[in-house]
């Protein structure tokens, strides 16, 4: 018998496409469609733990409670679960860098080989924000299907919850209690406090897919200088727009390691992209009919004016804790996060908590991992969660990952560092047609500057590795493996026994073994 043949004579089975439906329903009209209740009649058992909020943080937890034989329910005010991830954040933003990567690249060799001419032309932004609202509902049938039919998870979404007391929730006016509730709320994007910043036209990142209502003008200015600044930039720019970045501090703070930094930096400016670094936006003025105009910040030059119709803040993200701290007093730190202890357990007994909610870092594997460790611990197991170490990324037109150490930090600490590098030092710097690989192969024959940068950190003594760095395309996922690796104490010597995909995204297998067999170690 198929898997699914019970489920399917279940009255509240939905196909991915009806879940499709009911959601772009509910989105466009949640008291019409009412609370999504998926609540097992035949289990009598209490719940072991609600989530409170079902984005990844939640749905993971839930998932992992129910796998171990416990009893959950997730609720959540939208008609999904999997959060913001799908709806607003980390999918739109994947799809604006593919189209950042593709328009580089189309605008690079525009009139040559073929691709169309397109000196002078811009892109519609706002298309692709309409096929992004438009397609998300499809990831989002696969969440509820996934959840409801696959993973067993009982939920009542569409319906905003109130948090009662450390073991109770309401629900579109239904009360439900459990031995622990684990606050799963999220964070949201921190907003400018300046005049002006609410004129229409001022967005951030969630504003920017629910409102965008016209197509930007020929000026766009971005305040920030982190991750959701740089990614939105990159895509405003190679929609063909003049993009003006209001750092406060330094842009790209966070790639550490110093080449790959500039060689990021550099490839940005050569886009066209105007940073100012060490702005702070004063005001944002408005026209006739409470529209930007224009953007004052205060720079080390003096004030400087932007004519400008259209304003992204990426100024970071806030926990979104003052329910809980209302509600139960949970202890939060200054920026607002729930602070927990290695059980995910919060201040009050009983309340745990995961995901943005407890703070930095921000990013989907904290947000899961969190989930499952906070089922485990309520389940009775003794766990232990403290991301140390992880890979990270970005995207500018690129994309950019790293793990371990920067060169300057392994510096710091070792007395042999070894670098591995390609393209390698030399005189004609990076006009050489290496790193290449699958995306850059037009880069590195007709522009070869803008095929990508690779370093390898290394001990010389021990021979382990320390560090790597990647600006091209296609590594991220190389890195979130090789990270576990390099933790376990990868040397230069296993990295050349692997066997590589040649033409490989990251050409750190080869090179290592071009060296292995220096018994003192060199750099390249
Ligand atoms: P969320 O997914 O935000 O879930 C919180 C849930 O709580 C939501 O579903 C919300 O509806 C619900 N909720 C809130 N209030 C209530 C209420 N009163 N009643 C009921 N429900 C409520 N990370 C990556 O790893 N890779 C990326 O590429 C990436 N890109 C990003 C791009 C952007 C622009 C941003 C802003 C973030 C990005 N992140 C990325 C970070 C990632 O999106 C978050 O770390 C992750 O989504 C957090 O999951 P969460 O479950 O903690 O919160
Ligand atoms: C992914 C959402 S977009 S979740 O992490 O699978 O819930």
């Amino acid at each position: 018998m198929d898997q699914f043949a019970i489920s399917r004579s279940d009255p509240s089975f939905l196909t991915i496409e009806q879940w499709a439906r009911k959601i772009e329903e509910a989105l466009e009209a949640p008291s019409l469609i009412g609370p999504i209740r998926n609540i097992r009649d035949d289990d009598r058992r209490p719940f072991d733990a609600i989530f409170v909020g079902g984005g990844a943080a939640g749905r993971f937890g839930s998932a992992y409670l129910r796998a171990v034989g416990g009893r959950q329910l997730v609720v959540d005010r939208w008609p999904f679960l999997g959060g913001s991830c799908p709806h607003n954040a980390c999918v739109p933003h994947h799809l604006f860098s593919d189209c950042a990567a593709e328009l580089m690249l189309a605008r690079t060799f525009s009139g040559s080989l073929w691709f169309p001419d397109m000196k002078g032309q811009t892109t519609s932004i706002k298309e692709v924000v309409d096929l992004f609202r438009r397609g998300r509902t499809g990831p989002h049938a696969v969440m509820n299907y996934q959840s409801k039919e696959q993973l067993d998870i009982e939920f009542v979404l569409n319906a905003p919850v109130r948090i009662v007391d450390a073991s109770t929730v309401e629900v579109a006016g239904e009360v439900f209690k459990a031995r622990a509730l684990v606050l799963a709320l999220g964070a949201e994007a921190i907003r400018l406090d300046v005049p002006g910043h609410d004129l229409a036209g001022v967005h951030d990142f969630a504003t920017l897919v629910e409102t965008l209502d016209r197509e930007p003008g020929d000026t766009m200015v971005v305040i920030g200088g982190g991750k959701t600044a740089i990614e939105y930039g990159c895509f405003f720019n190679a929609c063909g727009r003049r993009v003006v970045m209001l750092v406060r501090g330094r842009l790209l703070d966070l790639i550490r390691d110093g080449d790959t930094r500039a060689y990021v930096i550099d490839r940005v400016r050569e886009q066209g992209m105007e940073i100012i670094e060490g702005a702070t936006v004063s005001a944002i003025t408005g026209d006739a009919v409470g529209r930007v105009a224009r953007v004052v910040a205060d720079t080390a030059a003096g004030a400087v004016q932007i004519d400008t119709d259209f304003v992204f803040q990426a100024l970071g993200e806030r926990p979104r804790s003052r329910a809980a701290v209302e509600a139960l007093g949970v202890a939060v730190d200054n920026n607002g996060a729930v602070l927990v202890d290695e059980q995910l357990q919060t201040s009050v007994s009983g309340v745990f908590a995961v995901g943005d909610l407890i703070g930095a870092p921000m990013e989907m594997f904290k947000a899961r991992k969190s989930g499952t460790y906070a089922a485990r611990a309520i389940m009775g197991e003794k766990v232990c969660y403290r991301p140390v170490d992880w890979p990270d990324f970005l995207h500018t037109h690129y994309e950019v990952s790293w793990l371990g150490l920067s060169e300057e930090e392994a510096r710091a600490c070792y007395r042999n560092v070894v670098i591995l590098k390609m393209p390698p030092d030399n005189p004609n710097g990076l006009n050489v047609g290496l790193p290449a690989a699958d995306r850059t192969m037009l880069y590195a024959m007709a522009r070869p500057h803008m095929s990508g940068f690779q370093k390898l950190v290394l001990d010389g003594d021990s021979r382990r590795v320390l560090g790597a760095h990647h600006v091209g395309y296609g590594a991220k996922d190389a890195f979130q493996y090789l990270s576990v690796l390099v933790r376990r104490g990868l040397t230069i010597d296993e990295l050349g026994e692997m066997d590589e995909l040649f033409l490989n995204p990251t050409h750190f297998i080869q090179l290592s073994r071009l060296r292995a067999g220096h018994r003192e170690l060199r750099s390249l």
